[in-house]
């Protein structure tokens, strides 16, 4: 009998994590291409259907699919000197740019060295927009830190999370990515923040914040600071079974959390 051909099963990207989780990636962007390089897509069939590919917009969408993070800078300067709104660039140029390549990414059209040049757009592009995203001219008083969780490298969220807080006036301490555990007591038990921000991305670095939780409390230091929650697979049900006091699905939602947690 011929021996039947075994099934080949799909490649997908496994977010397979050690005992003690490790990054993935190394903390400087390896400038490490696919052997073919992928097409990079005409704007007019990644863009979402808002954006027409010759809108103001177009220039920074294009530059954040292609990865180009001085183009991108140079287009947002020029977009802010012409009046369009931080928050345009931003929720019309950027974002959209981003979720194509994140179901371009699911999809395996696009790699890990493509998304990285992406993200690095993004984070360079935020810098510029920070203090022209302040929501309203009123100053908040309060002490944020926020950290993404052991094992996760994904910090365009939470750098985003940050801009906002920064653009309403809180006072914010980033702690980075891939904090550990004991990193996060520490920096409570030194720094005294009104607000712990968690952020996770994965569903592997989602026990992380738990864990982080329950330190604090072994630290005797949860009644000291409010914990609040995010990242694409967190939701609220996870925040109430990880006895964390808010959750946020998204940057404007963090601030509004933030008032309310500090009214
Ligand atoms: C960019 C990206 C990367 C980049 C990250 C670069 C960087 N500097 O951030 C790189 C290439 C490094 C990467 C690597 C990996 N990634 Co990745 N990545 C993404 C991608 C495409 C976009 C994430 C993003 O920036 N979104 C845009 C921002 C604005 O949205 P956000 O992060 O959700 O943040 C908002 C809210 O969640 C909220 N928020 C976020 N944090 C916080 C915190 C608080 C306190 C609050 C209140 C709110 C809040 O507010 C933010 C702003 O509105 C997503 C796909 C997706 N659609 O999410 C995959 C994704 C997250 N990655 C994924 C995977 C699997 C990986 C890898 C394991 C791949 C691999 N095989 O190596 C590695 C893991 C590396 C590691 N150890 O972290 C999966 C996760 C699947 C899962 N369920 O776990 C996703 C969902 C893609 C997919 N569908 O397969 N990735």
């Amino acid at each position: 009998m011929p021996k039947e051909p075994a099934p080949v099963m799909p490649k997908e990207p496994a977010p397979v994590m050690p005992e003690e989780p490790a990054p993935v990636m190394p903390k400087e962007p390896a400038p490490v291409m696919p052997k073919e390089p992928a097409p990079v897509m005409p704007v007019a069939e990644a863009a979402p259907k808002d954006v027409k590919g010759d809108g103001p917009y177009d220039r920074v969408l294009r530059d954040v699919l292609s990865g180009d993070h001085l183009e991108i800078v140079a287009h947002v300067r020029d977009l802010l000197d012409r009046n369009f709104t931080a928050p345009d660039i931003l929720n019309i140029g950027m974002l959209p740019a981003m979720e194509v390549i994140g179901a371009k990414f699911m999809d395996g059209s696009v790699f890990i060295p493509e998304v990285l040049k992406s993200a690095r757009c993004m984070n360079e592009a935020l810098k510029v927009l920070e203090p022209h995203l302040a929501a309203s001219g009123a100053v908040s008083t309060g002490r944020i830190m926020i950290g993404t969780v052991r094992g996760d490298l994904h910090d365009i969220g939470k750098n985003l999370v940050i801009t906002m807080l920064k653009g309403v006036g809180y006072d914010v301490i980033d702690l980075g990515v891939n904090v550990k555990v004991d990193d996060f007591v520490k920096a409570v038990e030194r720094e005294r923040p009104d607000v712990l921000g968690l952020s996770a991305l994965l569903t592997t670095t989602m026990p992380l914040i738990a864990e982080v939780i329950d330190s604090l409390v072994e630290a005797d230091l949860r009644d000291k600071v409010k914990v609040i929650v995010g990242g694409a697979p967190v939701n609220r049900k996870f925040a109430d079974d990880v006895g964390a006091d808010g959750y946020g699905a998204n940057a404007g939602a963090a601030v509004e959390l933030v008032k309310e947690i500090l009214a």
